[in-house]
């Protein structure tokens, strides 16, 4: 089990985050690995997580040389988690937007379910200190594409998730173009149109805790433009 923490300057989160996930981790039976993927982080952030994994067995660092968003970092992440035989694969953000206590859940939930979303919208979930603006265009652009794509998941967009290795195998990572919001739906969709069981746990989404956002319209813009178009490359059932 590989635990994929993509950081674009991230320096003031990644330590306090590795330390927490640590000790959520100690319980969980599976050997949990964590792999930081930095986009040469003109923070620091990949040189701290360097010197973190020097100190910790269980992290590794996977540096690339530009910053081309989200998704390319997540598809380098899964490989490499691939490579090295894990049976499950997970993304989270590493902004403490996605809470640590939660992953047993996910785990839990992972043993009957090939995809596992921790959700904000479903019964349960939720999202804090966002302001209004920010919630209406996550809701919004979680119903646009379950409209568009006709699919039933809630939470789309949202990149708190538990892959079965077998999924990650099957959806065909390198044909995957999105960047942005749109790889967490194209991922999901391809999942679903293989006929792998999704299922959604309810989490509570906190802002950030230090630092901005990374995204910004252009990622909008793209989730916009590309949810139509997945239906044609999502390929069929297994
Ligand atoms: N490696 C890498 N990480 C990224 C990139 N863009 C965002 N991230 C990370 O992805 C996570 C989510 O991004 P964030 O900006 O917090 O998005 P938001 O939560 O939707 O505002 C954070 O851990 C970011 O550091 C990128 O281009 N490359
Ligand atoms: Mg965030």
């Amino acid at each position: 089990m590989v635990i994929c923490l993509p950081t674009y300057n991230e320096r003031a989160n990644l330590e306090p985050l590795v330390e927490r996930l640590g000790e959520v981790l100690a319980d969980v039976d599976a050997e949990p690995r964590l792999l930081v993927i930095d986009d040469s982080s003109p923070d620091g952030t990949g040189e701290l997580a360097d010197r973190l994994s020097g100190e910790l067995p269980f992290l590794s660092v996977l540096h690339r040389t530009r910053k081309e968003g989200l998704g390319p970092a997540y598809i380098a992440g899964f490989r490499r988690a691939l490579g090295e035989g894990a049976g499950y694969v997970l993304e989270m953000d590493a902004d403490f937007s996605h809470d640590p206590a939660y992953l047993p859940r996910l785990l839990e939930a992972a043993e009957r379910a090939d995809l596992v979303i921790g959700s904000r919208y479903v019964e349960g979930g939720g999202v804090r200190e966002w302001g209004a603006l920010r919630r209406a265009i996550s809701r919004g652009g979680s119903a646009y594409a379950r409209m568009a794509l006709g699919v039933k998941v809630r939470d789309l967009t949202g990149g708190f998730k538990c892959f079965r290795r077998e999924v990650l195998e099957a959806i065909d990572l390198d044909s995957i173009r999105s960047r942005g919001y749109a790889f967490q739906i194209e991922t999901t969709y391809r999942a679903l149109r293989r006929g792998f069981e999704v299922v959604e746990v309810p989490i509570v989404f906190r802002d950030r805790r230090v630092g901005n956002s990374k995204m910004d319209r252009g990622v909008v813009t793209e989730a916009a433009w590309r949810v139509p178009l997945m239906r044609f490359a999502a390929g069929g059932r297994r």
